[in-house]
């Protein structure tokens, strides 16, 4: 592949203890991805794709009509009123796009994905607590559990180290404290290739199973969907804003349901255009750690404008 249709990402992107913690757990959690004011740009951006939403009725995912759809973003659930969950949202704002593609979510993902990669999602959340949150106890109550892959078929090892073909990263923007609501993960279910009911059975029993991301805004949950993870219980009167991106190997298809517009492909430089498209060919091109004790490439990035990235200087 010609330098200039490879974006500069770093590799490794994950210090050792932190790829060590993501294979133990199926998850790290890294700080400081993004700065405060990232942090308020994205917050900005989401809330007012948020009002656009409302605005024109809450689209959902394959309305009829494609063009009812805020630049491409929709949500998922229109009847909550507690949990806005918006989709497909890759193009609703340059800032969410720079967040997509920012060069260490994307070195990342490619990381764990163990190869070139593609966006397979994008998503956010802004969520308060339930209606009837007095009502539920932490001790007791019951996530929305799931997984997005499964074990056998999500996973690989190589080189000793754990590699997935679905992986997140999500980024809360706002700060999490216990009460806050954030995600909550079965630690190590990535690799329990039992059924995910068992898993959450024995979770409910030991609920030191389950451990909930504890972080301040701008910290990033990098975790593999073959982690059985939840929603956490928000009792807080804080709201809880949070952006994922979904990334998979290049040669696996995007599965949102937005379409991008001709104006937006126009825009994809040569060196996002396999984030973005894909490759349709059976190929893997691969890059895997070597080794877990390889430092971290130091290097830091911003997120800055989103098809203004650097690309590698030459051929690896
Ligand atoms: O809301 C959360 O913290 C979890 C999001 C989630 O379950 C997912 O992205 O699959």
């Amino acid at each position: 592949m010609p330098p200039e249709e490879k974006m500069d990402v770093p590799f490794p992107a994950l210090t050792p203890a932190q790829r060590l913690h993501l294979d133990i757990y199926g998850y790290v959690v890294v700080p400081e991805t993004l700065t405060a004011d990232e942090c308020g740009t994205l917050i900005g951006a989401l809330q007012q794709l948020k009002r656009d939403l409302t605005a024109a009725g809450k689209p959902l995912p394959h309305e009829p009509d494609p063009a009812s759809k805020v630049r491409g973003a929709c949500v998922a659930d229109r009847n909550s009123t507690h949990h806005y969950f918006m989709r497909d949202i890759e193009q609703a704002d340059p800032s969410i796009t720079a967040y997509i593609t920012h060069p260490l979510m994307v070195g990342m993902a490619a990381e764990i994905i163990g190869g070139e990669i593609r966006m397979v999602e994008s998503n956010a959340h802004i969520n308060s607590r339930h209606p009837d949150w007095q009502s539920q106890e932490a001790a007791t109550h019951k996530y929305g559990f799931h997984r997005g892959i499964d074990v056998p078929y999500g996973s690989y090892t190589r080189n000793g180290l754990y590699h997935c073909n679905f992986v997140k990263t999500l980024t809360n923007l706002t700060d999490l404290g216990p009460e806050d609501g954030g995600t909550v993960v079965i630690a190590g279910s990535h690799k329990m290739d039992l059924p995910p009911a068992q898993l959450v059975e024995c979770a409910y029993q030991d609920r030191s199973l389950i451990h909930q991301v504890i972080a301040p805004a701008g910290s990033t949950l990098l975790f593999v969907e073959p982690l059985i993870h939840a929603t956490g219980l928000l009792t807080s009167d804080r709201e809880r804003i949070i952006l994922i991106t979904g990334y998979g190997p290049a040669h696996l298809p995007y599965w949102g349901d937005g379409e991008l517009t001709p104006e937006f492909k126009a825009a994809i430089p040569a060196n996002q255009h396999l984030l973005f498209h894909g490759r349709q060919n059976w190929d893997r091109r691969v890059k895997e750690r070597a080794e877990l004790m390889i430092p971290a490439d130091p290097r830091s990035f911003e997120l800055g404008i989103w098809n203004e990235r650097a690309s590698v200087a030459t051929e690896d």
